[in-house]
């Protein structure tokens, strides 16, 4: 909500704003009582910039702001609506009017009402609490309209008029901006009397706290109006994105899978792969960035989502290249393994000294034989002895059998697993 005016209540400070050629110059000129801001007779905008000047009336500071006026081509638009913020700074207590500046013998078109939408999108609804009408050219009315006072011809309006009328709480001022003309002094009092009238009614201040509220909405129009640009600043990127990614993706397929077979050494094989991975985490950085800054210029209008689309295909072209990295990287390093595997097997000196017992084991067997029929009872003791070794040799050739067995389907469980891959 707009706040209380904090300034001395004598000190107004009033903007002008509408469409390029309403008058906004000559009745801030009007206002001021002299020729302060530039005016001009041509269809296209007259004022490039933000300006103040200042005026006493009676015993009122007014400070009058000219604006340069919204034109019908969405680029002049954006232009306009880059310079209108700067009005915060020359007034940064605040505006306790707006004046939307109107021609009364001008037809209130589509176009105007596009304007008066265009400023209360970008000011927000605050603006309506300070909104005071002004329609330029009442010394043109005075001479065609003598017998209709303004008030009963503004009343007896159609269309989308009264709609704009009702919105600013019925507050109009009819100006009369001709220097020449003999009433101006009599008709700038009673306009600027009428101005200050509505003011102090209204009683409201529109700050930097009711601007800043309205940011978003601002954010949409300058996405609006610079569509083209943007198109154009993305179109461009997201080839150039695109283009990069595509590139790693040919050297990623048209890269020598790794096998078994040619499997070159560990050390050139970790530069590869740290060099590829900078380029995916170089890619996916870019693309998060891009994204971001389409976001933030989208400003929630949606009116960027075909680029968002198409950022979702580059985001799948990276991962799939991320996994077929990753892929590759889990392949070198089974093959490592099988590598390492390969070159150190369980220890054969086990196994062949075990088999080498079980055949002592078998001649001792023979000599308890002959032992048995010649002298029993040394029999029976090599039969003790000869015992205790088959049984040792035993778990020992089953032992390192195991041990033989596991390293066999370790070996082939990798291999697998590289083929898989
Ligand atoms: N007779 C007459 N002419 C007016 C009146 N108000 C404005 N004009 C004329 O309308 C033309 C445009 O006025 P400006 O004040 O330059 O209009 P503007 O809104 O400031 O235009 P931009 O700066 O381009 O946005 C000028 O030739 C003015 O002399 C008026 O009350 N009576
Ligand atoms: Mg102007």
């Amino acid at each position: 909500m707009a706040q209380k005016p904090s300034l001395r209540p004598s000190t107004y400070n009033i903007v002008l704003v509408g469409k390029t050629g309403n008058g906004k110059s000559s009745t801030g000129n009007t206002i001021l009582r002299r020729k302060s801001f530039r005016e001009d007779c041509s269809s296209t905008s007259c004022t490039g910039s933000c300006e103040l000047a200042s005026v006493m009336f009676g015993d009122s500071v007014l400070n009058v702001i000219d604006t340069p006026g919204l034109i019908d081509t969405n680029r002049k638009r954006k232009e306009v609506l880059d310079e209108l913020p700067n009005i915060m700074s020359l007034c940064p207590e605040g505006f306790h009017a707006f004046i939307f500046v109107l021609r009364w013998d001008v037809r209130y078109t589509e176009e105007e009402f596009e304007t008066y939408k265009i400023l209360l999108q970008f000011f927000g609804p605050d603006f309506l609490k300070v909104c005071v009408i002004a329609f330029t050219r009442g010394d043109i009315y005075n001479l065609s309209n003598s017998n209709v006072p303004f008030e009963q011809w503004l009343n007896a309006q159609t269309g989308a008029l009264p709609l704009l009328f009702k919105d600013c709480n019925n507050k109009a001022v009819l100006f009369s901006n001709n220097f020449e003309h003999g009433d101006f002094d009599t008709n700038r009092t009673k306009s600027v009397e009428q101005l200050i009238r509505f003011i102090r009614e209204g009683n409201s201040l529109y700050r930097n706290v009711n601007f800043a509220k309205a940011a978003k909405e601002r954010k949409k129009l300058a996405t609006k109006y610079n569509l083209p640009q943007l198109q154009a600043k993305y179109q461009t990127e997201l080839s150039l994105l695109e283009n990069e990614i595509s590139y790693a993706m040919t050297i990623e397929t048209s890269e020598k899978k790794p096998c078994l077979e040619n499997f070159e050494n560990e050390s050139l094989q970790d530069e590869k792969i740290k060099k590829k991975e900078t380029t995916i985490q170089g890619l996916k950085k870019l693309a998060q960035h891009t994204l971001a800054l389409i976001d933030e210029d989208d400003g929630g209008t949606g009116l960027l989502d075909d680029f968002r689309q198409r950022m979702k295909e580059l985001f799948e072209m990276i991962s799939s290249l991320e996994k077929s990295q990753k892929n590759r990287e889990l392949k070198l390093q089974k093959i490592a393994e099988y590598t390492l595997l390969l070159k150190n097997p369980p220890s054969i000196f086990g196994i062949v000294f075990s088999s080498i017992a079980l055949a002592g084991t078998a001649v001792a067997g023979a000599v308890i034989t002959g032992l048995t029929v010649a002298i029993p009872p040394l029999a029976a003791g090599v039969a003790v002895g000869a015992g205790v070794l088959v049984a040792a040799n035993a778990s020992s050739i089953g032992f390192n059998a195991t041990k033989l067995k596991n390293y066999n389907e370790l070996l082939k469980k990798l291999k697998d697993e590289i083929d898989s891959l």
